[in-house]
């Protein structure tokens, strides 16, 4: 049994009030939910509107509460939406991407910081997934310790929809998620994957039913958290950063960062994320 002690007992939350606007009909409105039964945390995605896309106010009201757990001691966290999501999550929200010649996934990044977080917080984070997983998102998912999907689970890696340069880091994650074919294949073509087709493939730990996802999950997480807090912790840490231990020259890196400059100050990247907001098919030229 997990010792009572270790996190807040059950206790229900609602983070990312949207400071800085009116509120609609009396109401806020919660961009994610926060829940903690002894020590597994719980933060649900619930911003149906956007289709949970990872904004900065969504995304800081997630790291706001991994600090938090992280505080209580939380053994390990579920990341989920709603029950029957159709989407997870969209990805990047496309409308704060810039319009061009800046970076689009500098340091400080909504979807960097969060990568981070989630790949530092001390304890295992469990994905679990119902419903489709759009680009950034992908990564978020890939960059959890442990992933959990209903049949409706799909991962699209979409960059290459929107003339998106992704960064190096992001890349990595993804290569330390699938092999090296799997990552080409859905970067390069940006379609979506099955569940079926991610458990094969062993980027995802277990395919249930979508009435055992909850259950599932939650039994995993229990079990981690009855397991010892300080090897799991220190086992976490080796193994980011051995997955992380690929040296790179700084004249490498420079001359990737010119690379990606080239397609961030393209016509293709300006043209993508017009098409995007005019909700049309973007025409790529190349230049
Ligand atoms: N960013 C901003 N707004 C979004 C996003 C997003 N990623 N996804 C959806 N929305 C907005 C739409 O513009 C709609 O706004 C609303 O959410 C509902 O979407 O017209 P509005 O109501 O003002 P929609 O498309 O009507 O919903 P569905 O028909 O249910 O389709 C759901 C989909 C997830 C299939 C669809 O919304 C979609 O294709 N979204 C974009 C998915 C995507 O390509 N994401 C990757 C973003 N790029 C990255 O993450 C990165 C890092 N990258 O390098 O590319």
């Amino acid at each position: 049994m997990v010792d009572p002690s270790y996190g807040s007992g059950s206790s229900v939350r609602q983070f990312g009030y949207i400071a800085g606007l009116a509120a609609v009909g009396g109401l806020h409105l919660a961009l994610i939910e926060t829940k903690t039964d002894a020590a597994v945390g719980t933060i649900t995605l619930h911003h149906p509107k956007k289709r949970n896309a990872l904004s900065s106010q969504l995304v800081d009201a997630i790291l706001e509460s991994l600090t938090l757990f992280s505080r209580e001691q939380i053994r390990a966290v579920v990341l989920r939406a709603k029950p029957g999501a159709k989407v997870w999550s969209a990805g990047h929200d496309v409308d704060e991407l810039p319009r061009g010649r800046r970076d689009p996934l500098g340091w400080d990044d909504p979807l960097r910081s969060l990568v981070r977080s989630i790949e530092e917080f001390p304890a295992p984070v469990i994905a679990a997934i119902e419903g489709g997983v759009w680009g950034g998102a992908c990564e978020v998912v890939f960059a959890c310790d442990l992933i959990v999907v209903a049949p409706t689970a799909t991962f699209a890696v979409t960059p290459a929809k929107l003339g998106v340069p992704y960064n190096v880091s992001g890349m990595l994650t993804f290569l330390n998620a699938c092999s090296l074919r799997t990552v080409k294949e859905m970067a390069f073509t940006a379609k979506p994957i099955t569940a079926e087709r991610a458990e094969r493939l062993g980027i995802v730990n277990h395919m249930v039913s979508a009435e055992e996802l909850e259950p599932f999950t939650y039994s995993l997480a229990r079990e981690i958290a009855e397991n010892a807090p300080l090897s799991i912790a220190v086992m976490k840490e080796q193994l980011r950063m051995l997955a992380g231990a690929h040296p790179m020259s700084p004249r490498r890196f420079e001359r990737v960062q010119g690379l990606r400059r080239i397609v961030y100050d393209s016509e293709d990247y300006a043209e993508g994320i017009r098409a995007f907001r005019e909700k049309r098919k973007p025409k790529f030229l190349g230049r």
